[in-house]
C-alpha cells in the first residue's frame, strides 16, 4: 500500500481529532450507531480506526487491513476485543489522562446528590425563595461510609479525593489492594452491607453485567446512597428505579445508564435521582487530552509498530 494510510473515524469524534489526524492520514468518516456503509475501495485502503462507544465484528470483519483500532475513552467494552485479537489488530485506549477529571466529577455528583443542590438552584430559580426559605436536604456526607466497588486507576483517585471530608472508606475489587488502608470486602454483597453509600467505578464485563441489583439495594438500605459513574451495564436499572421508588435506598447519581441515551421515563419522574448526561470526563482540556492519546497511538503504530496504551487483550509494543 503506497500514500498515507487510511483512517476511519467516526463523524460525532472530538474535532480536535480529527484536526491532527488529517495532517498524517487520509480520513474515511463513518456514520456512529449506525450499520457499517462504506465503499469497498475504502474498505480495503483503510488500516486503522479512530471510534468510541461500539465497534464490533461488523466492522472488524468488513476491513481487511485494519491494523489498529484507537479507541476514545478508558471503558472499551463496546470494542469487540476477541474479534480483533483473532485477526491480529492492536486496540487502544485512553487510560489515566482522564483519572483526575472523572474523580472531580465523581465527587460533584455525591455531593449534589446528598446536597439536592440542582434542587435548591431550581427553588431559587422560579423565584421561590422570595416566598419561603429551601427545604432542607434530607441527607447528610457527614458520618457516612462510602464503599468503592472497583479501586483501580480511577477508584483511587475518588478515594484520596473522598478523605478529606472525613468519611470512612471501604472497598470491593477481586484482588485486594496491599497499597491502601481501606477496609477491603471479599464481595460486593458484604461491601453494600457494610457501608450507606456505595460508587460504582468498574469497568463494563460479563463479570460485573448488573452486578448493583436489587440484593445490592437492599443491603446498602434506606439511608442508602448510589453513584455511579463506570458503565451503565454494571447497574439492574430496573432494581434500582424500584429501589429509589420504594425507599429501598435514599437516592442515586448517576453519569451512566444501561441504554444510553435512553434514560427509562421511571427513572426521570424522580427527585431523589440525580442524572446525568455521561460527562464525568467532559471537559474540553481532559477530552483534548483523551483525544491526543487516540492520535499518538495511532502515529506511533504507523511510525515504529508501538502504542502508548495497549488494552491487555491485544497486547502490543509500547513506546
Ligand atoms: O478486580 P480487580 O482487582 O481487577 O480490580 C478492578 C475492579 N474490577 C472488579 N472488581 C470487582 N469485580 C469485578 N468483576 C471487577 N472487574 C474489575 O475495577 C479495579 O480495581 C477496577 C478497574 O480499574 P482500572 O482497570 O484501573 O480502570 P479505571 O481506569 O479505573 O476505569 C474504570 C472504568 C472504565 O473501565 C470505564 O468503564 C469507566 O470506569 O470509565
Amino acid at each position: 500500500m503506497t500514500g498515507k494510510p487510511a483512517i476511519l473515524v467516526y463523524d460525532t469524534l472530538l474535532a480536535h481529532i480529527v484536526r491532527r489526524l488529517e495532517t498524517h492520514f487520509d480520513i474515511v468518516f463513518a456514520k456512529r450507531n449506525a450499520p457499517p456503509a462504506i465503499s469497498p475501495e475504502d474498505a480495503a485502503r483503510i488500516r486503522g480506526a479512530a471510534i468510541y462507544g461500539r465497534f464490533g465484528a461488523e466492522w472488524i470483519d468488513i476491513l481487511p487491513n485494519l491494523e489498529i483500532i484507537s479507541h476514545f475513552g478508558v471503558g472499551y467494552d463496546g470494542v469487540d476485543c476477541a474479534a480483533a485479537a483473532r485477526r491480529g489488530i492492536v486496540v487502544t485506549n485512553t487510560p489515566e489522562v482522564l483519572n483526575d477529571e472523572v474523580a472531580d466529577s465523581t465527587l460533584g455528583l455525591l455531593l449534589s446528590t446528598i446536597h439536592r443542590s440542582f434542587a435548591a438552584e431550581n427553588w431559587l430559580r422560579s423565584g421561590n425563595w422570595l416566598k419561603s426559605a429551601c427545604p432542607l436536604a434530607p441527607l447528610s456526607l457527614k458520618g457516612r461510609t462510602v464503599g468503592l466497588y472497583g479501586l483501580g486507576r480511577i477508584g483511587l483517585e475518588i478515594a484520596h479525593r473522598l478523605e478529606p471530608f472525613k468519611v470512612k472508606i471501604a472497598y470491593h475489587t477481586r484482588s485486594v489492594r496491599d497499597d491502601v488502608g481501606y477496609d477491603y470486602y471479599p464481595s460486593l454483597l458484604e461491601l453494600a452491607t457494610a457501608v450507606d453509600t456505595l460508587i460504582c467505578i468498574v469497568p463494563g464485563t460479563a463479570d460485573t453485567h448488573k452486578s448493583v441489583n436489587a440484593a445490592v439495594f437492599s443491603a446498602l438500605g434506606s439511608n442508602g446512597v448510589f453513584i455511579s459513574v463506570g458503565r451503565g451495564s454494571s447497574v439492574d436499572e430496573d432494581a434500582l428505579v424500584t429501589a429509589l421508588e420504594t425507599g429501598t435506598i435514599a437516592a442515586a447519581g448517576l453519569d451512566v445508564f444501561y441504554d444510553e441515551p435512553n434514560v427509562p421515563e421511571r427513572l426521570m419522574a424522580l427527585d431523589n435521582a440525580v442524572l446525568w448526561p455521561h460527562v464525568a470526563s467532559a471537559t474540553v482540556p481532559t477530552r483534548n487530552a483523551m483525544g491526543d492519546l487516540v492520535v499518538d497511538n495511532i502515529i506511533h503504530w504507523f511510525a515504529d509498530g508501538k502504542v502508548l496504551t495497549p488494552v491487555p487483550e491485544t497486547p502490543a509494543p509500547k513506546v
